[in-house]
Formats: structure tokens, C-alpha cells, sequence
């Protein structure tokens, strides 16, 4: 018996503002660029549940979001905080999160920054694996002080279905003989795979739930989808083999830090730029690299202007003086003249490395 699990984080990245500063605790916490009173461009990262009352959700402009919380704001309604939030945070929490996961399950694919997938059918009963997903969510709120929605099913496509039916802080348990009525109520944007165009395209022809969809043959949707047709026909049935991704190997390590004040302050630049590589060399290491081959810099001026140079060694390098070399003369010339004639004020560096070897 397959028994797979699906974690995601509940309003991830607002969720570790909210906890890191007490402050804003209860409130709506919307994640972003700067909304610059309303004339901010960028995007919204993510919203917490207060927030997302007010229509706030990941992807949208921060201007609207801006505008949404002043139209709640005079209505009455509390506040909304605007935060840019620190990514390198997130990643840090994240591998924590992971590593809790890891504690209770060998086969484990972290499918992205907040979400992971685990493998329990070694538990061998549905009920000794739900006690373990209860568990990975206690622990993580004890060691972390975040809550986690955890889907428990026959397979990936249901146990991450699964994940989001409960938000926040959720457990749900689906067995192999449900999965199929769990799916059929449901929109069918639900179905990874399906996104808004096809989920327009299927409401034009009266198609909303996936037991709508159901109607449909293996050749008919192969007709409508193409390759992908019978697959999605298995796929709405709740039937879904596709194994656990765990050797992933990341193809670049890098490090990037926003400066309290954008600065064109040499000692100091140089300075961030050497602890950078320090962190990025120690990281190689820590995840059983031996040396890289590509240098990456980035630099953002305070106009919020990005570029990257990169370089590439003729020979894979083990020596972090290298590395530290290297970045530096791919800097330089945002120092000076060749690439900043104007002087801007740097807001922010970056390091990486890439094609990294064992
Ligand atoms: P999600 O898991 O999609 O969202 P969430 O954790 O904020 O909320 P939910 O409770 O619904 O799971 O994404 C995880 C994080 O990834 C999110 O906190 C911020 C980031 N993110 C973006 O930066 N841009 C995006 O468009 C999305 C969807 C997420
Ligand atoms: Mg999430």
C-alpha cells in the first residue's frame, strides 16, 4: 500500500513575519515589494488569511493590494501591514522545515520553498501514517512556531490536493477507496495540470467540477489535450503513480544581501562580498560539493536596475581565494565607470556559483 504526504506551509511567508515580529501579530500581513504608497510596482509574494479577506493573494500587484487595503481601512476594517520580507530567511526556515520532515520520512522531494512530499507507506496502516503527518505538524509548531497543512493519500496527486483542502493548520486523510469521490465535487482547476486558460476554455462548455469532466473519454480528451489527455482521464479518477523526486541537485549554490542603505562604499561593498563568498564556499561544502566552474555577481542599484556577469573558469576550482577573486573582478566594474557611468548607489549584491562538481 502506497501512503504519500504532502506538507505546505499555511501563508508561508507572512506566516514568519508574523512571527518574528509580535507586533504584527493578528494583523493582515500582505509579503512584497514596496507598495510605495500606492504607486509601488512588484508584486504581491503572499498574504496572511486577514489579508486575503480583503482580496489580497500572491501574484498580484502591489499597487491593487495597496488600493484594497485602503478601501478596507475606511471602512473600518484593521490595517494591513506591507512588508518586503527577507527571502534568505524563508530558505533558512524552509531547510528546517525540510529537516523536520526528514526526521520521519527517508524518501522525502521538498517540491518547493514551503511544500515537501514524504513517503510513509513504511508505516504500513493509513492510521500509524496520519499519526506521523500529527506529529511533523506538532513538531514543527513547537521548533518552529508555524503551522503546516499536511494532505495524506495514495499518491502525490491526491495527498497535495489533499493538503489544500484545510488551510490552515489541516490533516487530511484520504484513503485509495476515496480518492476517486474526494476529486469529483471539486473545480476542476484543482487538478495540477488544469490552470486558468483551460479552466476557462472547460467553463464555456459547462465544465466546472471534475465530475464534469469525467463525461469525457480517453480519446476525447486526448482530442481536447493532446498527449497529455489520458493522462489527465487517470489523473481525475484519483489514479496517479508518479514516484517521489529526491535526487534533486541544486545547479547553483549563491547568497544575495539588500544593504540597510544603498551605498557605493567600497570597503564596505567589498567587505559584504567576501562574507558572501565565504557563506556561498561554506554551502558548497556543506552539500558534499567539491569545486565550481561559473562565478555569478549580481548587483542592484537603488533604482532597483539588475545586472549579472558571470564567468566561467577553463578548469573546475576547489579554492575559495578563487572564488573571492573572481567576484571581485566581476564587480568591479559596477564600481566605476565601465558598467555604473552614472555612480548609482548600489542596493544590492549577490554571489553564485554554478556547474558544481563532486
Ligand atoms: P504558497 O504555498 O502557494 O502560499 P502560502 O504558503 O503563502 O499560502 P497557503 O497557506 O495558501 O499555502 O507559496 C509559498 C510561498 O511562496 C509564499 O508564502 C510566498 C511564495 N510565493 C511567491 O513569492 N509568489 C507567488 O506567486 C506564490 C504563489 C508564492
Ligand atoms: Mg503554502
Amino acid at each position: 500500500m502506497r501512503l504519500i504526504g504532502h506538507l505546505d506551509m499555511d501563508a508561508f511567508f507572512a506566516a514568519v513575519e508574523e512571527r518574528d515580529h509580535p507586533e504584527l501579530r493578528g494583523q493582515p500581513i500582505v509579503v512584497g515589494a514596496d507598495p510605495a504608497g500606492g504607486q509601488g510596482r512588484g508584486v504581491v509574494a503572499t498574504a496572511n488569511y486577514p489579508a486575503r479577506k480583503y482580496g489580497i493573494h500572491s501574484a498580484m500587484p502591489i499597487s491593487q493590494a495597496w488600493k484594497a487595503a485602503e478601501v478596507a481601512r475606511r471602512r473600518g476594517r484593521p490595517a494591513t501591514a506591507f512588508v518586503r520580507g527577507s527571502h534568505r530567511r524563508y530558505s533558512e526556515v524552509s531547510e528546517r522545515i525540510m529537516a523536520i520532515v526528514r526526521r520521519h520520512a527517508q524518501v522525502v522531494e521538498a517540491a518547493s520553498i514551503d511544500e515537501a512530499y514524504f513517503d510513509l507507506s513504511f508505516a504500513g496502516s493509513l492510521a500509524r501514517a496520519a499519526d506521523i503527518c500529527r506529529q511533523i505538524k506538532l513538531i514543527i509548531k513547537e521548533e518552529e512556531q508555524l503551522t503546516a497543512s499536511i494532505g495524506l493519500g495514495p499518491n502525490k496527486l491526491i495527498a497535495k490536493i489533499a493538503s489544500d483542502f484545510q488551510k490552515p493548520d489541516g490533516l487530511t486523510v484520504v484513503t485509495a477507496e476515496e480518492a476517486e469521490n474526494f476529486l469529483a465535487p471539486l473545480p476542476v482547476r484543482k487538478i495540477p495540470g488544469i490552470g486558468p486558460k483551460t479552466e476557462k476554455s472547460l467553463a464555456r462548455l459547462g465544465i466546472k467540477t471534475v465530475r464534469d469532466l469525467k463525461r469525457f473519454s480517453p480519446e476525447q480528451l486526448q482530442e481536447r489535450f493532446g498527449k497529455w489527455g489520458p493522462e489527465l482521464y487517470e489523473r481525475i479518477r484519483g489514479r496517479h503513480e508518479s514516484p517521489l523526486v529526491t535526487e534533486w541537485e541544486p545547479k547553483s549554490i549563491g547568497e544575495q544581501e539588500t544593504f540597510g542603505t544603498d551605498t557605493l562604499d567600497l570597503n564596505f561593498i567589498f567587505t559584504r562580498l567576501w562574507v558572501m563568498c565565504h557563506e556561498v564556499f561554506k554551502r558548497v561544502k556543506a552539500e558534499g560539493f567539491l569545486t565550481y566552474r561559473t562565478v555569478v555577481v549580481t548587483v542592484r542599484c537603488a533604482d532597483f536596475d539588475t545586472k549579472s556577469r558571470s564567468h566561467t573558469l577553463p578548469t573546475p576550482s576547489d579554492s575559495p581565494r578563487r572564488l573571492r577573486f573572481e567576484a571581485m573582478k566581476l564587480l568591479m566594474p559596477f564600481l566605476d565607470q565601465r558598467e555604473n557611468p552614472k555612480h548609482k548607489l548600489i542596493r544590492l549584491i549577490g554571489v553564485r556559483v554554478e556547474k558544481l562538481g563532486k
